[in-house]
């Protein structure tokens, strides 16, 4: 009814073209959602005709307003001494689930604090720490199915810790040795593995977004139920890529979750100096996209929200937004002082105050599901297979430096193939001047 009098409006000749398109890509997208937002052309007096919005008149000028003095809520479940707020929004995980999260949360924080001073030691290179955003990796990765896709930025280890990504497999990216499955060739913390179906991180911020919103296009194409999800923090979400990824995903319809740590600081870059808006929940609605914004310090509400999003998505073919409020308590990484540029106070209230492991330790007590005995018990075994790990891949020999030529494409040209020869002359010549007892073999 509304596309024929679309067609026949005398006043409004969108002309037959214009239409056919809008068809042919609605078929393509398997969706009638171009035809069901056409306007009808009943109220032509009344009511405006213009295609980009569907909107009354006012007759009074009055600018739209941002609301940042008092923005979206931020959704909790427990309270910071790990008391249900609202017990009909407990998720009854049940006590072997909220110990896994609790384990792999402080594990995860056991192996940060061992690689941070394995750099610190000049071990390896470089390293980028977790602390205060456990909650936000392990409650949403719990959250999701294993068969969902993951995008990250690099500040979410917990996530592959939560899908069974060995210790080992860690250190190996981090060390570069032989057993690292891209031959040492990205800066450490650079992860990826498919069988844990995580895509490899890469430095450039926010090139992700609109990678995953493809992804996520595909799996809508062979139609099977699988949901992408794409971390990344609130400085990221300046970038372009951000943007053209949040539009993609909903004009496209794509099963995709957005989700945003938004932890303080991009570096050094305060908020306030990264945006006006309120936050990055804000602009989902902007986008079309269903958003909310959660105490990313609560793995429960991270929990919460990252299940209702990727039910949705899935079931709807949408993008949803989830923006987590959290603190990087840690320096941006081993490059940084963080000193610099924040008090020493505001980091200890959150170290202190508002910890995510701090707050479900707080839970399980309350539960009886742990005592300190445990605590201790744990604590001295994580640290006792972390170091095990950490001495293994320390000892291990790095990739032939044969392999740098590997992979630049799927066959090595010509070009490279003489590289790789006269880099193998060379190094036979010169081999003392090298540190090959540390590598394969050429
Ligand atoms: C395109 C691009 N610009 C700049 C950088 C340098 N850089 C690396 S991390 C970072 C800050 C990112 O902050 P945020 O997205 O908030 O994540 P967080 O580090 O807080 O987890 C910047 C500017 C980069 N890697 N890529």
């Amino acid at each position: 009814m509304a596309v024929a009098m679309a067609l026949t409006a005398p006043s409004l000749n969108f002309g037959v073209r214009s239409f056919t398109r809008l068809s042919r890509l609605s078929q393509r997208l398997f969706s009638t959602a171009v035809i069901r937002y056409q306007q009808e052309f009943t109220t032509l007096e009344e009511k405006p005709q213009f295609p980009g919005a569907s909107a009354e008149y006012v007759n009074t000028l009055e600018f739209i307003q941002p609301n940042v003095i008092s923005g979206i809520p931020v959704y909790r479940v427990m309270d910071r001494k790990g008391h249900i707020v609202n017990p009909n929004e407990d998720p009854k995980l049940g006590k072997e689930m909220v110990l896994k999260m609790y384990q792999k949360m402080t594990l995860l924080n056991t192996m940060d604090r061992i690689l941070y001073e394995s750099q610190r030691q000049g071990r390896i290179s470089f390293y980028m720490t977790n602390y205060g955003e456990e909650g936000t990796h392990v409650g949403s990765a719990a959250a999701i199915e294993m068969q969902d896709l993951v995008f990250g930025q690099y500040r979410e280890a917990g996530v592959l810790m939560w899908r069974g990504y060995p210790l080992d497999s860690f250190m190996a990216q981090c060390y570069g040795n032989i057993d690292d499955y891209a031959h040492g060739k990205q800066m450490p913390v650079h992860y990826g593995s498919l069988e844990h179906n995580f895509v490899t991180i890469s430095s450039p911020l926010a090139t992700q977004i609109p990678q995953a919103v493809g992804a996520a296009y595909a799996y809508k194409r062979s139609d099977i139920d699988r949901a992408v999800i794409c971390y990344f923090g609130e400085g990221a979400a300046s970038e372009g890529d951000a943007h053209a990824g949040f539009n993609f995903a909903a004009t496209l319809e794509c099963p995709i979750i957005f989700f945003c740590r938004n932890n303080g600081y991009a570096i050094s870059t305060p908020t306030y100096e990264q945006y006006r808006g309120d936050g990055i929940a804000a602009r989902g609605p902007g986008y079309g996209i269903r958003s909310i914004r959660v105490d990313g310090n609560d793995v429960f509400a991270v929990y919460n929200a990252t299940k209702e999003a990727r039910r949705h998505a899935v079931s709807e073919n949408q993008p949803m937004l989830v923006e987590a409020m959290t603190y990087r308590i840690g320096h941006h990484s081993t490059s940084d002082d963080s000193s610099a540029y924040r008090s020493v106070d505001e980091v200890s209230y959150w170290d202190k105050q508002d910890h995510p492991i701090s707050r479900l330790h707080n839970f399980m007590i309350n539960q009886g599901w742990w005592d300190d005995a445990q605590e201790k018990a744990w604590r001295k075994q994580s640290r006792k297979m972390v170091i095990e790990t950490f001495e293994r891949a320390e000892r291990k020999l790095k990739p032939s430096p044969k392999l740098i030529f590997t992979d630049v494409y799927d066959t090595a040209p010509p070009s490279l193939q003489k590289q790789e020869e006269q880099l193998k002359k060379h190094v036979e010549r010169y081999a003392e001047h090298y540190p090959f007892d540390k590598f394969e073999r050429f």
